[in-house]
């Protein structure tokens, strides 16, 4: 359990807005590991893939358009129940309805502009990292700390 890993994602508008390192830093600070970032421009073939429950829904256009602007930066995250902390650390869909705190409400107003994915599930965190990862890409490593910032 203390190796879940999920998938964290900074959208194009969090690069554009240079909050990448603000949105490392709260999952640094939080105590959990990096495995594995890139910066690259997603590929429609690859967010069609990421997104394919929402092709069908009315915004998936724009989100495509939205998503395939400008680099991304993809990160795979690890540390216990780290699917479901992410998803509250990230905070609700729609920014307007996150609560404080959250990266969603702390730095975003529009739910088609939401600054960072998170996945949502352990089985869409396994989906999502294998579809962005290669296994290659992902690192092993002792966080010296581990000691005193988990049992
Ligand atoms: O997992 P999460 O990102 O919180 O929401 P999803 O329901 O998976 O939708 C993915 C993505 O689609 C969302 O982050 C923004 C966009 N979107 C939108 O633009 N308009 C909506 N009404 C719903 C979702
Ligand atoms: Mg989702």
């Amino acid at each position: 359990k203390a190796k879940e890993r999920t998938f964290i994602a900074v959208k194009p508008d969090g690069v554009q807005r240079r909050l990448v390192g603000q949105v490392i830093h709260r999952f640094e600070r939080r105590g959990f590991k990096l495995v594995g970032l890139k910066l690259l421009q997603v590929s429609k073939n690859l967010l069609s893939q990421h997104y394919c429950q929402l092709t069908k829904k009315p915004f998936y256009p724009d989100l495509v358009e939205y998503m395939t602007s400008g680099p991304v930066v993809a990160m795979v995250w690890e540390g216990p129940n780290i699917v479901q902390t992410c998803r509250m650390m990230v905070g609700h869909t729609n920014p307007a309805e996150a609560h404080a705190g959250t990266i969603r409400a702390d730095f975003s107003l529009h739910v088609s502009r939401n600054v960072v994915h998170a996945s949502d599930s352990l089985e869409g965190a396994q989906r999502e990292i294998m579809l962005w990862f290669d296994g290659h890409d992902l690192l092993k490593w002792d966080c010296i700390d581990q000691s005193v910032t988990s049992e």
